[in-house]
């Protein structure tokens, strides 16, 4: 799927902005609201999570639809073109009215989609109207819980309770767009590249609507010189002298894609790319052919203010800040982020892991933090089906983007319980079979799916492990925590021997200020012991391939006792603010190169 940019053909309008909004309190029947303005509407920006921003209780906890609109005029000149509207997201089911008619509806809040408008515009008009739902059940992803209970003085009481540990933000969290594209257009590109020495290949196919005319491309290197052309919707391409793209040191080429038809150049589009390979193997994560080692952390897209909400200014902080500290790498926790976000990472050279919003897959936990004995999920849960479509889309949006080295197919399901294996088997295999440059796969698991019992490790090409010893266990006792974690690395090494592991998560929440001589659980000080003890386990184990710290920065969790207004495993505050741990983490990464920190010397291989 092709992010829309200005080019000699194509033109984009951004409806950013100050948009109506309304809380829906199902009365009014959605068609027949759609057919007239809003009324009663307050406004809202856009992008944004409107939870925050709407200030009271009723926005900020609201359940169920709400509503959007937006009027504009579309400039007669765009109307000789294909008029596209584009989606960066919608949290999480949408139905998109145009003129008061129901054009589309989209489930599912991290992913972008797009409907052809010409023949909605009405008098050079178009009122774009979207209902909303943030509703989440047994059926999206990620996981909720729906549950009405009737109160004899309240009347009904509506809960929706996520089974993850972020705020449910909801709205129109990423760019809008308007975007034209001729008539016969090119609608997709596929890029896969290979080096061997300084030799590059550029194995592209391109997607045309109609599948006719002729397909000229060409190779511009980051000065503007052509390096290399080739005609033809498929074709492979040879660059000598390549820039490879690098962790933290990226290339991006250009490659200039013109449909000619009749000898009239009929569109034209730019897609960027770097030269790189990755390949497992050995008990090791290669990137060009050398052993790579993640530092970094999960991340969430969260900050104060604009919720869930699309910022370039703090995406462009947040590399920044992960820069000063020698990370080279993320993963997006727990759904799909920003295009815009994914094509900075390309630029910044950072090494993302790509997640899906399979989050909540599990009946284990216990409100309390306890895990319970549970056999049922894979029969209880109904995601399979939209889980299968947002991977397709997730992988159609994303399988260009040098940035990616790995696909996450979910985030702590119940891949100990009868029926995991079953659930993932096709997903890992479709995984592997839409993605043109066979990345990676991996599936992260909790502490519950441990080497004895997890039902998935033999799918997955690295295991993604969460885990909490010296927090959830062994809480305090980081002593007893280093003995537990070094137990498991063991067994997994046992049980999957050559398999890289990384550690996904590891955090302690910690309270910005709170200080003690000894360590104690909430401290900045038990923060750093507790990822001192971590560090010391992971230096030791041979297959390790990477330490991902939970979490960049504190985050917006739904109200629960286990949460003092929002989880604070951050190494930064909310508001970007360094605690102890990112000064010490900062002297660890610094230290720690991007290549071979981890050389297993019988095991070397060309990956
Ligand atoms: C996890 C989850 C993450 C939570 C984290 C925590 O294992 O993957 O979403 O926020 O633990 O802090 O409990």
């Amino acid at each position: 799927m092709l992010y829309p940019t200005i080019t000699p053909t194509r033109n984009v309008i951004e409806l950013s902005g100050i948009w109506n909004f309304k809380l829906d309190n199902g009365e009014t029947d959605p068609v027949l609201s759609a057919q007239k303005k809003l009324t009663n509407s307050s406004p809202m920006a856009v992008p944004a999570s409107y939870n925050d921003i709407g200030v009271v209780k009723e926005i900020k906890e609201h359940i169920g639809f709400v509503w959007y609109e937006k009027e504009i005029y579309v400039p007669n000149d765009l109307e000789k073109q294909r008029i596209v509207l584009r989606f960066g997201s919608a949290t999480h089911l949408a139905k998109v009215y145009l003129n008061g008619a129901l054009s589309i509806e989209h489930k599912g809040g991290f992913l972008p989609f797009e409907l052809e408008v010409n023949n909605y515009i009405e008098d050079g008009k178009l009122r774009i109207t979207i209902a909303l739902d943030n509703t989440l059940d047994h059926s999206t992803l990620p996981v909720g819980i729906y549950e009405e209970e009737e109160y004899e003085s309240l009347g009904k009481v509506v809960r929706n309770l996520p089974n993850f540990d972020f705020f449910n933000y909801a709205g129109l969290q990423r760019p809008i767009k308007l975007y034209t594209t001729p008539h016969q257009f090119i609608k997709d590109v596929t890029i896969v590249t290979d080096h061997d020495g300084d030799h590059g290949t550029v194995k592209y196919s391109v997607d045309t609507n109609p599948k006719e005319g002729l397909v000229r491309v060409t190779v511009i290197d980051e000065d503007g010189n052509k390096v290399a052309a080739c005609e033809g919707a498929n074709g492979e391409i040879s660059i000598s002298d390549v820039n490879l793209w690098e962790p933290l040191n990226a290339y991006l080429y250009t490659m200039k894609i013109e449909l000619i038809n009749e000898n009239q150049l009929v569109d034209v589009y730019e897609e960027s790319f770097g030269v790189r390979t990755i390949k497992v193997e050995g008990g090791q994560f290669f990137i060009n052919h050398k052993p790579f080692y993640f530092k970094g952390f999960g991340k969430h897209e969260d900050s104060p203010i604009h919720g869930r909400g699309f910022s370039d200014a703090v995406n462009v902080m947040d590399f920044n800040l992960m820069k000063w500290m020698g990370a080279n790498s993320f993963r997006t926790a727990h759904y799909p982020y920003s295009e815009e976000l994914m094509r900075l990472a390309d630029r910044e050279g950072f090494v993302v892991i790509d997640e899906t919003p399979a989050v909540g897959l599990h009946f284990n936990f216990h409100a309390t933090g306890a895990i319970k004995k549970e056999d049922s999920t894979w029969e209880r849960l109904q995601t399979f089906d939209h889980h299968r479509d947002v991977l397709e889309d997730m992988i159609a949006r994303d399988k260009n983007h040098p940035c990616v080295v790995m696909w996450s197919v979910a985030n702590e399901a119940a891949t100990e319980e009868n029926g995991a294996f079953e659930y993932f088997e096709p997903l890992v295999e479709l995984t592997k079979g839409k993605d043109p440059q066979k990345r990676p796969v991996t599936i992260i698991t909790y502490i519950g799916s441990s080497p004895e019992h997890d039902k998935i490790a033999e799918l997955v090409d690295v295991l993604g492990l969460n885990r909490y010893y010296g927090w959830y266990e062994h809480g305090g006792e980081l002593d007893v925590a280093k003995v537990k974690l070094k137990a498991e690395l063991e067994a997994w090494q046992k049980r999957c021997p050559d398999k890289p592991i990384m550690m996904t998560e590891y955090g302690a929440d910690t309270m910005a200020g709170f200080h003690e001589v000894a360590p104690v659980l909430f401290t900045e000080e038990y923060q750093n012991e507790y990822l001192r003890i971590n560090h010391e386990i992971f230096d030791e184990t041979d297959v390790f391939i990477g330490e991902h710290v939970w979490n960049f920065a504190d985050f917006a969790t739904s109200q629960n006792i286990r949460r003092v207004n929002g989880n604070k495993k951050g190494v930064f505050t909310r508001e970007r603010k360094p605690k102890a741990s990112a000064h010490m983490l900062r002297k660890r990464w610094m230290t720690i190169p991007d290549y071979g920190y981890k050389v297993i010397k019988d095991k070397i291989t060309k990956g």
